[in-house]
């Protein structure tokens, strides 16, 4: 136990540490110090003050490295900065003044083969692959290249554009195309994401960042066609983002939804299925402008849709990736994409 007297001595030592300390602060440069301590801080967690979705993403891609490189990592790039420095935010986009493939290849010298990039001063958080179905659209696939090939490098996203087209003039099978891109894709590099975009939906924020999240991802939430608004909870069209092992778990997409409509509900309940939930940017960054457009030929509606939607619970473990069937007819890297013509069959009479 402590005398009082003692008890005294040792409190007015404090008090008397205490106001020296303050002396010493005052003057010195207060806010510097102040600063000084949160770098500290911030040095040991270089992306503490990143959302849930990107620690996910951070904490794959550190063990990865780690398994994979220990001896390299002092020699590697740094992991590219999260958000981007290159991102200009909302983006004029309008579809008046037509545009050229040699104009959009001019515009994007960095551009290697087959529409790939990766930026070379620093390390992609991930590797993506952005995947397009595709028949009939060459108009709009150049706008779509025109402003996405620009918009993906502000990203600084490690990517490649894949055109996946149908071959022939048989009833078109979007979902199908995409889990043809999905797995030729694979083939050839070890993508972690997905993007699947309609070749008509334009972003019109870089901050909407295509890439991918601890959750599938919808990345058309405000479109121009809607009114800005998302016109129901459950929609997961246009353009979204699934990472490889969200799509394993999902069986990628089914494959039996000919003609238009329903596949992108099907992926919406073989998501909510698989216990995962969706996730958006908010109304603001998420605005999209679609290029408008006629139905095309042998897409009609599909009458079936909602009676193949009503099973997808029971149809989804054997309808889908395990469940595909396809030719390729060819696989051509042309300057701004990978064009992938795929013979995906007649559907059943
Ligand atoms: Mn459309």
């Amino acid at each position: 136990m402590f005398k009082k007297p003692f008890c005294y001595l040792l409190l007015s030592g404090f008090l008397f540490f205490s106001i020296y300390f303050w002396f010493y602060l005052s003057n010195s440069n207060v806010t510097e110090l102040i600063s000084r301590y949160h770098d500290l801080l911030k040095a040991e967690g270089v992306y503490s003050h990143l959302s849930n979705d990107s620690e996910f993403w951070d904490n794959k891609t550190l063990t990865k490295n780690n398994e994979t490189n220990v001896s390299l990592v002092r020699e590697e790039l740094n992991k590219c900065p999260d958000p981007s420095p290159l991102l200009v935010g909302p983006f004029t986009v309008e579809f008046s003044t037509a545009v050229s493939l040699e104009s959009v290849r001019k515009e994007n010298p960095h551009l290697q083969e087959g529409g790939r990039y990766k930026p070379d001063d620093c390390i992609a958080l991930q590797k993506v692959a952005v995947i397009i179905p595709f028949r009939y659209r060459e108009e709009h696939l150049k706008f779509w290249l025109h402003y996405l090939h620009p918009f993906l490098q502000r990203q600084q996203q490690d990517y490649r554009v894949y055109v996946v087209t149908q071959h022939g003039d048989g009833t078109f099978n979007k979902a199908k195309l995409m889990n043809i891109g999905f797995t030729e894709a694979l083939k050839e590099y070890d993508y972690d994401c997905f993007v699947f975009s309609d070749v008509d939906i334009i972003p019109m924020d870089d901050r909407n960042l295509y890439r991918c999240f601890s959750q599938p991802r919808h990345l058309a939430v405000s479109l121009d066609k809607f009114g800005f608004v998302l016109p129901y909870l459950q929609i997961f069209g246009g353009a979204t983002t699934l990472s490889t092992e969200q799509m394993k778990k999902i069986n990628g997409f089914s494959n039996t939804y000919w003609g238009w409509g329903g596949e992108d509900d099907d992926i919406s309940r073989r998501v909510t299925y698989k216990g995962m939930t969706i996730s958006r940017p908010d109304s603001v960054i998420g605005k999209c402008r679609m290029i408008q457009h006629i139905r095309d030929e042998k897409n009609d509606l599909n009458i079936q849709r909602f009676d193949r939607m009503a099973n997808t619970f029971y149809s989804m473990d054997h309808d889908g990736l395990n469940s595909l069937e396809y030719k390729i007819v060819s696989v051509e890297k042309l300057a701004l994409f990978t064009k992938i013509t795929a013979d995906v069959g007649e559907p059943p009479k």
